[in-house]
């Protein structure tokens, strides 16, 4: 559970990583070994787009998924920090690996979550969890404490081969001396708000970076499939499986049907 303060430090700063968090060496070798099975079973997806792989051939890619990435994304530790979070009920609606190699792992530029996602109320939380050490050299989350207070920033569109997302910040606002770098411990996690600003620096180490970001919403939000996302992103949201993972579903519009086959959880 997080104590007060780290409650306080993820209101004030828009993340926090919890002290008393670690996943276990058994825990961190069977991750390992999810992230070279989907790398191998997904060899025309790049490594830091792995998309919904917690569940097996779904919307929106229909990626091989792994059975560990789903034991992760619904693991009771995670939740009942999520739960301190965001409240009681809880929707699980994407995952994504990240999974930067070593001296050619991508940047992820500087932005906000909430750009890409039709989530309305737009209240989101991320739990990140480090696969491997994450360092400044190899490309850890870096981020903007207190940016998520400050509403929506500008974006504009940068569909340079060089980032894994396309959303850059282009806001007079944003100041990059102000960053804070979240290094991470294999099997510690950072939570996040999806109005944080963060993003991270290519990996140009000798050591690779994988990090999977498990992504919930409160179930009083929707995921409004009906708006049109293309200008911003290249996903199809109209199909995104939802699990309900803690709680009751509370927005009549959350179709927890679209998106699932019978036995999708890889
Ligand atoms: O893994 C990264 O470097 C970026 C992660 C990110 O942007 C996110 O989880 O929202």
């Amino acid at each position: 559970m997080l104590t007060t303060s780290e409650i306080e430090s993820y209101r004030e700063d828009g993340l926090v990583i919890p002290r008393n968090f670690r996943l276990s060496e058994t825990e961190l070798e069977c991750l390992r070994g999810a992230v070279d099975s989907v790398i191998s079973t997904n060899p025309d997806t790049p490594t830091d787009f792995l998309f919904n792989v917690h569940l097996d051939q779904a919307p929106p890619l229909r990626l091989v998924g792994h059975s560990a990435f789903s034991t992760l994304a619904t693991d009771d530790k995670i939740l009942d920090m999520v739960e301190q979070l965001i409240g009681p009920d809880i929707i699980n609606w994407a995952t994504h690996l990240f999974c930067k190699q070593a001296t050619t792992g991508r940047a992820v530029p500087w932005h906000q979550d909430g750009q890409y996602w039709p989530i309305r109320p737009l209240r989101t939380c991320t739990a990140w969890v480090a696969i491997d050490r994450t360092t400044r050299a190899n490309g850890a989350l870096r981020y903007i404490p207190g940016s998520h207070k400050a509403g929506i920033y500008s974006h504009r569109t940068d569909n340079s081969p060089d980032l894994t997302l396309h959303q850059v910040i282009d806001d007079p606002r944003f100041e990059e001396d102000k960053a804070r770098y979240a290094e991470l411990e294999p099997g510690q996690i950072s939570l996040h708000d999806v109005h944080l600003l963060h993003g991270s620096a290519a990996n140009q180490s000798g050591d690779r970076r994988a990090g999977f970001a498990i992504r919930y919403m409160p179930s009083t939000s929707v995921l409004r499939r009906d708006l049109d996302m293309s200008q911003i992103s290249k996903l199809d949201w109209t199909q995104i499986p939802l699990l309900l993972v803690r709680g009751q579903n509370r927005h009549a519009d959350n179709d927890l049907e679209i998106g699932h086959r019978s036995g999708s959880v890889g």
